[in-house]
């Protein structure tokens, strides 16, 4: 097996690239990468000094690919299996691209500012970047919402690399400003990536270390 995933179960961004590869049953060893070891973190840095996970790693073509964006539209390219993640007409593939751009950076990053506040000592709070991180989550909601009314997946019928992105962000964002009661149409489709059977593998997998997502 070539392909090896640096990641851990319970890491949003982990997930967005999990569900690219059980999407299309694509084989891969995962190694859980415990960021408190110094040892594991070690490991990591060596592939990807940034320090964030995940990172792929192909030791058939002797590439290290972070970044999950990059690792999807990788696996796209040389693993590819029945979901293509980005299309090949060009109006729908920037469309496809603009949407995972819009879920990572204006959902699952203010999403991530908020869970990174929760993990911050009392004398390290940052209210003002919380309440930013929430007032761009309520514009990012309306524009899911408005969205969604008419569609099954981000960009249609298709099952994208925008759905990949979507899915951690939307899960994780609901946790921190829940909108299932204001927000129906976007509700109804985290529902249907819920259902998807790649995300919810991905949940079942991570229910062992759910306990370790901080609460409030
Ligand atoms: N832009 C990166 C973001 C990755 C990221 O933020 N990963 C988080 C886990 S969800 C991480 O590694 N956090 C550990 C740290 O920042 O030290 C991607 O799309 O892969």
């Amino acid at each position: 097996m070539s392909l090896t995933l640096y990641y851990h179960p319970l890491s949003s961004f982990c997930w967005k690239v999990l569900i690219a590869l059980y999407e299309n049953g694509t084989p891969f060893k995962p190694l859980s990468i415990n960021l408190g070891d110094p040892e594991e973190r070690g490991a990591l840095l060596k592939l990807w000094p940034v320090g964030k996970f995940p990172v792929l790693r192909d030791d058939a073509r002797d590439r290290t690919v972070p970044e999950s964006s990059i690792i999807i539209d990788y696996l796209d390219r040389y693993y590819s299996g029945h979901t293509r993640f980005t299309p090949a007409d060009g109006d729908a593939a920037w469309q496809t691209r603009l949407k995972d751009r819009f879920y990572d950076l204006y959902v699952h990053l203010p999403t991530q500012a908020i869970v990174g506040n929760r993990l911050r000592p009392a004398d390290a709070k940052d209210p003002r970047g919380v309440e930013e991180a929430k007032a761009r989550l309520r514009a990012s909601y309306d524009m899911i919402e408005a969205e969604m009314a008419t569609k099954t997946w981000a960009m249609g019928e298709s099952f994208t690399i925008a759905d990949c992105a979507a899915s951690p962000s939307l899960y994780y964002a609901n946790k921190v400003l829940p909108f299932r009661d204001s927000h129906r149409h976007a509700a109804a489709y985290l529902d249907r990536l819920m259902a998807r059977p790649a995300f919810t593998r991905v949940l079942e997998e991570a229910k062992p270390y759910a306990h370790m997502f901080p609460a409030e």
